[in-house]
């Protein structure tokens, strides 16, 4: 089935936010933010702004009617400045304008003054000072204490994790419009309806049954929608609410760089032991995750960090600490991976440092310590229907792994400006949200008299072909058309109480919802059938929009009378027979218990490999990635089109974050890198050649139609990149021992291929 948005989305006439028609009397909104890290405000002189024509207000914390704080998991965010501010681009005030560019210019006619206090912009030095967002954690087994003594290697570093901005196409967007009786309808461009819903309700002091969230899709999240939506639906909603006129916020590129927290940066310590027969014993680790300046979703977001800590590979003791650290960045979040591909970029890092010390390759290590069914992970979940053995098996027979390192080995010895690096992976990813409460989902189905469907769930859209895969559910469910399906978009009063659509498990949990819901409808329309056709309803059988009796086989019968599903439809109608039903799921099965942190957290495991080549160029420190060659467990596949769009879409965003992008921050505080020419992402004629395999079984009961998870998973295989480019590096300089940091950049590849200590 193709993506039901190709033909409006390539003809631009795909509706975002800001290409809904203007409501008359909209207000723009400029956000007034801070330029300074950490400090007091003293004074805002904001005379000259307000007498601006076309100005018609200027809002601040204390014209909030309801809370102003939008912290979700720890109430520590305000919506707008009191008083105080804790990064550059703190939001102290929302100009209300007839056009975006008067309030842009009238933001630059306020003038504010500061009392500035010490900054911290390090994790570790958060960490000195106790500025935590929570107690550390841990998550163990074994006992790591004693097991240095049965190693023959054991190695101890540091590793360096850089950030990533989001840069979805569409910048954090919201448009409020006042309803009757006090009622307001937020369009938000966000991947947690119900969370937007609640927190606008709570910042006006509502309650939630006047606040209506719609979603009809987003250009693109990542995970930056997930909780950041949630201010520019308040400020949206706030500037209605006080103004009784619709009120929209759209970001400015440059804004929305400055003001939106980015994929966490993590400085790492560990210390990792082996047996010379390539046994990873031991491994003790400590993240330090720099949160930014308010908690929004780091706590959860350093549990998946300590959940992945060993990948794909058993480590019989393990003890990796979390520690979630407060600096004075604008606050960390969510990004495809959620803190998981910096704990995998870790255990890799120490597996290709041990490598070099040892007579074993990196990809010898690597199998070596792969996890096995029945092997207990550190916290505590029992390995079933691992493939990744497979799958590697997979990748050797279709790429050589050694046989590649070979090839190249002997390529380095005749070439020297050029030099190649090829590195494998496995990758182990838990699908789940890891807080329990979250794996719910609805979903509500009409069925029209003309035999026409519309379907909602609580999952949104954002380029990732969630509705399309909806639409796919129910019309494979009915069998009927899809073009008799209609989504529509995501609505509170339709769906209420949803998830955010995150997690890789939007597509379970809502399909589920809707395979609850529609078997509802199937079920009364088999009986209504049965008396039609005069047969017991489990006889009954709807196949491609016909319904009739099934034969020996199961199939339908052609022999015997049948009926149009439109027929039986307006048959239903007339009997006065409900067609329409609400659908419920909540995965089976899950549990963790936070105070020994053991369980059983994740419904089943996405696995993947892959092999990455690079050339370096060792005049200029330039490099291509040639190809990446993937053998990935999509189970029972479900739609090649879009599982193929998140493979290379994920891959590519993947080695963006480990090959070119690159924050910059000035000593102040401040984002340089806030343009994209000072930011570079990946484009197309940076793209790899990406050989795609896809292994398909059926194994896997907890994915809708037993498919599995596909949204974030293929973020990881860019880690392979930097590990094979590192290869290339040591081919030219074999005396780089620097430090394990990512992105490393063409810059810092450069540096490294000259360098001759670990300075
Ligand atoms: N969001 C969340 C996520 O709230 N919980 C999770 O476990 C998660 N995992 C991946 C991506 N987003
Ligand atoms: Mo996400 S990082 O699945 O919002």
């Amino acid at each position: 089935m193709k993506n039901i948005d190709l033909y409006s989305h390539v003809r631009g006439e795909s509706i975002y936010i800001d290409d809904m028609p203007l409501v008359a009397g909209t207000l723009h909104i400029v956000i007034l933010y801070s330029s300074i890290a950490n400090g007091i405000i003293l004074n805002i002189d904001d005379k000259d702004a307000k007498s601006i024509d076309g100005v018609h207000s200027i809002i601040y914390a204390r014209d909030i009617p309801g809370v102003n704080q939008i912290g979700n998991i720890f109430p520590d965010e305000p919506l707008l400045a009191n008083n105080e501010v804790h990064f550059i681009g703190n939001a102290i005030g929302l100009i209300l304008a007839e056009s975006p560019e008067i309030g842009i210019h009238a933001r630059s006619c306020v003038k504010i003054e500061y009392e500035e206090k010490p900054a911290v912009f390090d994790p570790r030095e958060a960490y000195e000072k106790d500025f935590l967002i929570q107690p550390p954690r841990t998550f163990e087994n074994g006992d790591v204490d004693t097991i240095w003594d049965s190693c023959d290697l054991v190695i101890e570093d540091t590793v360096e994790i850089g950030g990533q901005e989001h840069l979805y196409l569409e910048t954090q967007a919201s448009y409020a419009i006042p309803q009757e009786a006090g009622k307001l309808l937020v369009h938000s461009s966000t991947q947690s309806p119900t969370l937007v819903q609640k927190i606008v309700a709570r910042v006006l002091g509502l309650s939630m049954n006047f606040v209506e969230i719609d979603v009809k899709r987003m250009g693109g999240a990542f995970g930056g929608k997930e909780d950041q939506a949630n201010a520019y639906a308040c400020m949206a909603a706030l500037g209605s609410y006080l103004s009784n006129k619709p009120a929209k916020i759209v970001l400015s590129r440059h804004d929305d760089m400055h003001l939106t927290g980015k994929r966490h940066p993590y400085s790492v310590d560990y210390k990792i032991g082996m047996t010379n027969n390539g046994k990873i014993l031991g491994y003790d680790v400590t993240f330090y995750q720099d949160a930014g300046a308010s908690a929004d979703l780091s706590t959860a977001i350093i549990e998946r960090t300590l959940f992945h800590a060993a990948n794909a590979y058993y480590i019989p003791n393990l003890r990796a600490l979390g520690i979630s650290a407060r600096t004075n960045f604008h606050p960390h979040t969510a990004f495809r991976g959620f803190g998981a591909p910096q704990a995998v970029f870790t255990i890799e890092s120490a597996i290709h440092k041990l490598a070099g010390k040892s007579q074993f390759t990196y990809s010898q290590l690597q199998e070596i310590n792969l996890m096995k069914d029945g092997d207990e992970t550190h916290y505590g979940q029992i390995m079933e229907n691992s493939t990744i053995s497979t799958l590697w098996n997979k990748l050797d027979d279709k790429f050589s792994i050694r046989q590649k390192e070979i090839e190249i080995e002997e390529y380095n010895k005749t070439n020297s400006r050029y030099k190649k690096g090829v590195a494998a992976f496995p990758l182990c990813f838990g699908i789940s949200f890891t807080k329990i409460m979250l794996n719910q989902a609805g979903a509500l189905i009409h069925v029209y008299q003309d035999g026409s469907v519309a379907i909602s769930t609580g999952g949104t859209e954002m380029g990732q072909g969630l509705q399309t895969r909806m639409v796919q559910v129910a019309a494979t469910l009915f069998s009927i058309s899809y073009e008799k399906i209609k989504i529509e978009a995501t609505n509170t009063t339709r769906v209420a109480n949803t998830s955010p659509s995150a997690a890789s498990a939007t597509a379970d949990l809502n399909g589920k919802a809707l395979e609850n819901a529609a078997n509802k409808i199937i079920k009364r329309l088999k009986t209504k059938a049965g008396l039609i056709l005069n047969q017991p309803e489990d006889q009954i059988i709807i196949k491609n929009g016909i319904v009739g009796v099934m034969d020996s086989n199961g199939e339908l019968d052609r022999d015997h009378k049948t009926l149009e599903w439109d027929e039986l439809i307006i048959q239903s109608y007339l009997s006065r027979i409900d067609l329409s039903a609400h659908g419920f799921y909540q995965t089976p099965g899950i549990h963790f218990d936070s105070n020994i942190e053991k369980g059983h957290p994740f419904a089943y495991y996405s696995f993947g490999t892959c092999q990455t080549e690079v050339t370096l160029d060792t005049l200029r420190g330039t490099f291509i990635v040639d190809t990446v060659n993937v053998v990935h467990d999509v189970g029972k596949l479900m739609n090649r089109e879009l599982d193929l769009g998140q493979l290379e879409g994920g891959i590519v965003q993947g080695l963006g974050w480990t090959l070119m992008e690159e924050l910059k921050y000035l000593d102040d505080g401040r984002l340089a890198s806030n343009t994209f020419s000072a930011y570079k992402i990946p484009d197309i004629s940076f793209t790899p050649e990406m050989n795609i395999d896809m292994y398909e079984h059926d194994d896997n009961p907890m994915g809708i139609f037993r498919s599995k998870a596909i949204g974030e998973p293929p973020l990881f295989y860019g880690i392979s990149a930097l590990f094979a480019l590192k290869n290339a590096i040591s081919a030219f300089n074999p005396s780089n021992d620097s430090t394990y940091r990512l992105p490393l950049t063409p810059e810092r590849a450069l540096m490294d291929l000259y360098r001759s200590d670990n300075s």
